[in-house]
């Protein structure tokens, strides 16, 4: 601990160095702060941020998100900690945060459950906590300031909702569908899963198999292998990102069975990062529907409002699309809510950020 608060001071001391280097010409170094509360020697923001780890491509968009939002540049010194999946670095991560007395907490929590302990320390230590991404389970709302990230429920009601009239457009009689899904336990599971269960009662559908693929392209791969040796008959299958289903691709493929609109195996997922929507276009992945990483900005709004003695609102959900590989299925509704289907063209992909 010692040490990575002495890391920590030296790397202040380097940028400060850095900082004035850069100042060039004899200027006055704090004139490159671009805070924009203004003031030259306005302190930097210190905040300690626990990532779940690196499993996707979309956790590595957050990842980069968050570190060119809360830069030197922008007014803060960003304490970075990987937990590589694990709770258990979560808490060591946000302990250390604690000791090292940073302005702010944010919390990508692994799975919802378990940090009622580490979150009262942190609030003891008067700490203001985001959540940010999944969310927390806890007994005591007071233990955390904001949360903003995804309404996973609602991403898999879109999916499903969208299987339901393509398979009515297409003449689909059956639906034998694989759930390969996230980390157990995990916000993005939890209400992907529950949505394809209810589409799945509601619908008639058979559920074949479902089983955690751990958000990763390897383990995506190695599920789906395993269910393909079972020789059941599949043709749609769920999985709960795109990484999961690149693998899930390459199992089907050496299986020698085909993917896609005119194939055995239509491949659904979620995130719509680069390479997701791009096997959308192609049609390898015949629907993905969007969850947004980049919220980076988003938290440091909620800062900006505390920092100005404001209330962020508790919780804020992002506003996300649904893509697929074509216009059969124009429009989802959900609850009453419609949802356009956006089709995946060579220029949505072009203009995609992450
Ligand atoms: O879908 C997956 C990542 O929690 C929304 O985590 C996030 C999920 C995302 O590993 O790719």
């Amino acid at each position: 601990m010692r040490k990575k608060i002495l890391a920590t001071a030296l790397s202040l001391t380097m940028a400060a160095t850095l900082l004035v280097g850069c100042g060039g010409g004899g200027q006055d170094a704090s004139s490159d702060k671009s805070s924009d509360k203004g003031g030259g020697d306005k302190k930097e923001i210190v905040v300690g941020f626990s990532q779940v780890g690196a499993e996707s491509d979309w956790r590595t968009a957050n990842s980069e998100s968050m570190k060119s939002t809360f830069s030197k540049e922008n007014g803060y010194e960003l304490i970075f900690d990987d937990a590589q999946q694990k709770q258990e670095n979560q808490i060591t991560a946000i302990r250390n945060f604690i000791q090292q007395e940073v302005d702010y907490i944010i919390l990508a929590p692994v799975t919802e459950t378990g940090w009622d302990t580490v979150l009262k320390e942190a609030k003891d230590a008067d700490i203001p906590v985001i959540i940010v991404d999944r969310m927390v389970e806890v007994s005591d709302d007071s233990l955390y300031t904001a949360w903003v990230g995804s309404n996973f429920k609602l991403e898999g009601q879109k999916a499903c909702e969208w299987l339901k009239a393509y398979a009515e457009a297409k003449g689909i009689k059956e639906i034998n569908i694989v759930d390969i899904q996230g980390t157990i336990g995990a916000s993005a599971q939890i209400g992907r899963t529950e949505a394809l269960n209810d589409a799945v009662k509601a619908n008639g559908w058979n559920l074949v198999a479902q089983q955690t693929g751990e958000f990763t392209q390897a383990k995506g791969q190695e599920v789906m292998e395993s269910i393909l040796k079972k020789g059941d008959d599949i043709n749609v299958v769920y999985c709960e990102n795109d990484n999961e289903a690149f693998g899930a691709i390459d199992a089907i493929k050496a299986a020698g069975k085909k993917v896609g609109p005119d194939g055995d195996i239509l491949v659904m997922s979620f995130d719509t990062v680069k390479d997701g929507i791009t096997k959308t276009m192609e049609g390898e992945i015949i629907c993905n529907t969007e969850c947004n990483p980049l919220h980076g900005s988003r938290v440091e709004e909620i800062i900006k409002k505390l920092e100005d003695g404001g209330t962020p609102d508790k919780q804020a959900y992002v506003e996300e699309g649904i893509y697929a590989h074509s216009d059969d299925v124009a429009k989802v509704t959900i609850d009453g809510t419609d949802y356009e289907v956006t089709k995946v063209t060579q220029e949505v992909i072009d203009k995609r950020a992450y």
